[in-house]
């Protein structure tokens, strides 16, 4: 992103997961943007030039007018830099399959995130929510179709999303990768699923905390702040929800567990 001369943005905001557009990240990069709606068009980072249309029309014509030119795109540059980012890629795949337990024993976001990978159809349906899982998600769960809290970060989403999903389209493997947290927002939702008979898999991440809260408030009291209430609390072990879930505590179980809890949608089924 540093080294870019143009950033074409087609329908899509300069949200936090851009760096809103920074010079910081993208420096004197020039902008080309395109979208149907002006806060996808002008927000944050203005554009050298801004077209306000329909996006499939705008890519048509800029194909249109471009016919017959030769491109001149730096293909070792392009190259390069792709080669690098499979590289990374393929490091962190199998870097996950192995990643070591915390401190606490605990097992690590990306061993499951390795086992639902290795588990699920290339076309699955992913939606993922939380702090600090989030992140790991984000990166190490890759979907062709996929949903999140979006540029706002509205946590607790995860489940009435991938229950509407799963109704929206019955064809495709559908599952929820959540934090504890965030499940806990709208974990009362798993009664519409189970009342729609809403074929979803939900994977809740049970560290027993908001993690991305507990490091941002210890930051805040670094510096002299408060620190507010999200101090880590004991892990509860889902007693509420006991005859809805499954539980799965060694990396080695993740597989069988998950081919159980495909068989049995909807399934809700807590990691730790
Ligand atoms: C609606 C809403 N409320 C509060 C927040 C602030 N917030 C962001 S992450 C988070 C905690 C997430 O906890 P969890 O899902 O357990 O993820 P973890 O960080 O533990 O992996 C909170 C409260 C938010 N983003 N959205
Ligand atoms: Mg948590």
């Amino acid at each position: 992103m540093t080294e870019a001369d143009l950033v074409v943005t087609v329908g899509r905001r300069l949200d936090f997961q851009l760096a809103y557009g920074s010079p910081a990240v993208f420096g004197e990069a020039k902008f080309l943007r395109i979208a149907d709606c002006a806060s996808e068009l002008r927000d944050n980072r203005r554009g050298a030039a801004e077209i306000f249309a329909t996006p499939s029309a705008a890519l048509d014509a800029l194909l249109e007018a471009t016919e017959g030119r030769k491109g001149a795109a730096d293909r070792q540059w392009a190259g390069a830099a792709r080669e690098k980012h499979l590289e990374r890629a393929n490091k962190l795949v199998a870097s996950m399959k192995s990643a070591p337990a915390g401190k606490d024993g605990l097992m690590h976001p990306n061993r499951l995130l390795a086992a639902l990978r290795e588990a699920l159809p290339s076309d699955a349906v992913i939606v993922a929510d939380g702090g600090d899982f989030l992140s790991f998600a984000r990166v190490g769960l890759p979907a062709s179709t996929y949903l999140d809290p979006g540029s706002l970060g509205c946590i607790g989403i995860g489940t009435p999303f991938g229950v509407a999903a799963s109704l929206a389209l019955p064809d495709r493997t559908v599952v929820v990768a959540t934090g504890d947290g965030s499940f806990g927002f709208n974990a009362m939702e798993i009664d519409t699923a189970a009342r729609h008979k809403a074929p979803v898999l939900i994977v809740v991440a049970n560290n027993g905390s908001w993690a991305i809260e507990c490091a941002r408030s210890a930051g805040n009291a670094r510096q002299g702040g408060r620190h507010p209430a999200a101090v880590r609390r004991s892990r509860g072990d889902g007693a509420g929800l006991r005859p809805a879930w499954r539980a799965v505590e060694r990396a080695e179980d993740l597989p069988a567990a998950i081919e159980r809890a495909l068989a049995n949608r909807p399934a809700l089924w807590m990691c730790w």
